[in-house]
């Protein structure tokens, strides 16, 4: 009884072929499942007498190797031959799709610029905490103790009155500078570049932080002169030979002579439009001699060093070489912004 069955599948099993998954599935059902033949066979064998169980145990053993490696064989066939797209019938010569590289975000397309004109002169570039204690930040700076600046108005304040007094997201990247002064002797020449924060009401002109550059030139004798002629030099760069600069008197605690610096508007040449409010000018800079208090308080002699400093907005000199009217886009990501200016500089 069993020996005829197992003669007659083993027909089957040998005629069987098939490069349908599905029907090799129907195959491995049908005789390796759990309720497929060969458990039926082997479930009938448990009440053979123990004579025959001796002659059927090795045919039925060879049987169920039989299916076993007729189900393999196929099932590595199928596979081999089954690629990506075999079945789905996909069109392998078809061109494949591009993927979009990203682009460089215009501050740090136009902070490299910057960067790569004061290297010209000899300026390194250094980085420092953004979050800062109230020594760096304002008090190594000349900030009074009353100034509005330190105003909780005016300052992000992350923990007020700790061990180093108060904790604060920095305003400036002025405190890189107190660090970095602190750390060594003159000469210094550095860029500071980096984010900053100031706690105003989001809107098209004011952002919550934003970017600045801010340069460092410390060394015996350097001049008012100094900082005029490297300031002109790098407007003559960044906008073009022939930009006009101008001084005019300013205040800031950190440093004494203090002037902003305007350039002639570099949109409509001087003849006066929307970027320059018709004045022809426009202002791009801060700057100024060091404030002696300053570099004393930094561990500096300012008896024998001098020195000028100077600080810019990021947005303010992108907004002038790509008129971008709202700076809220600097830091939305939008891609269609993003995309418009690798371009433009690289
Ligand atoms: C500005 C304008 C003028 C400045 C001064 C210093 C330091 F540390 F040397 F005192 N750092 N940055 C400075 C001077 C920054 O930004 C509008």
């Amino acid at each position: 009884m069993i020996q005829e069955q197992i003669s007659q599948y083993t027909e089957e099993i040998n005629a069987f072929a098939t490069s349908d998954a599905e029907q090799l599935e129907q195959f491995r059902i049908k005789f390796l499942g759990t309720k497929g033949i060969i458990k039926d066979i082997f479930d009938q064998f448990k009440a053979v007498s123990p004579e025959e169980k001796r002659t059927l145990g090795k045919v039925l053993n060879s049987f169920k190797q039989l299916a076993e490696e007729k189900y393999n064989t196929l099932k590595e066939t199928l596979e081999a031959h089954a690629g990506p797209g075999a079945a789905a019938q996909i069109d392998l010569t078809l061109p494949g799709e591009g993927y979009e590289i990203g682009s460089r975000h215009p501050l740090a397309l136009v902070r490299r610029e910057i960067i790569a004109i004061f290297t010209k002169l000899g300026f390194s570039v250094a980085e420092g905490p953004e979050i800062e204690d109230d020594w760096h930040n304002f008090s190594a700076l000349n900030f009074p103790e009353e100034h509005p600046a330190r105003d909780m108005q005016d300052t992000f304040f992350i923990r007020k009155g700790g061990e180093n007094g108060d904790i604060a997201l920095r305003t400036h990247t002025s405190s890189v500078q107190v660090r970095m002064m602190e750390a060594g002797q003159p000469p210094f020449r550095a860029l500071m570049p980096g984010r900053v924060y100031r706690n105003e009401a989001i809107s098209a002109r004011a952002h919550c932080f934003f970017h600045q550059i801010e340069g460092l030139y410390v060394d015996e004798n350097v001049s008012f002169a100094d900082l005029k002629q490297t300031l002109f030099y790098f407007v003559q760069e960044l906008y073009g030979e022939g930009t006009k600069v101008r001084f005019r008197p300013s205040y800031f605690p950190f440093t004494e002579p203090s002037a902003e610096m305007d350039i002639s508007c570099s949109i409509c040449k001087g003849d006066g439009c929307q970027m320059c409010k018709q004045s022809g000018w426009v202002e791009i800079l801060g700057c100024g001699m060091v404030d002696p208090n300053v570099l004393e308080n930094c561990g500096i002699d300012s008896k024998k060093y001098s020195g000028f400093a100077f600080g810019m907005g990021i947005e303010r000199i992108a907004n002038l070489k790509f008129e971008i009217k709202d700076l809220r886009l600097f830091s939305e990501n939008d891609v269609r912004f993003l995309k418009q200016y690798q371009s433009v500089l690289s």
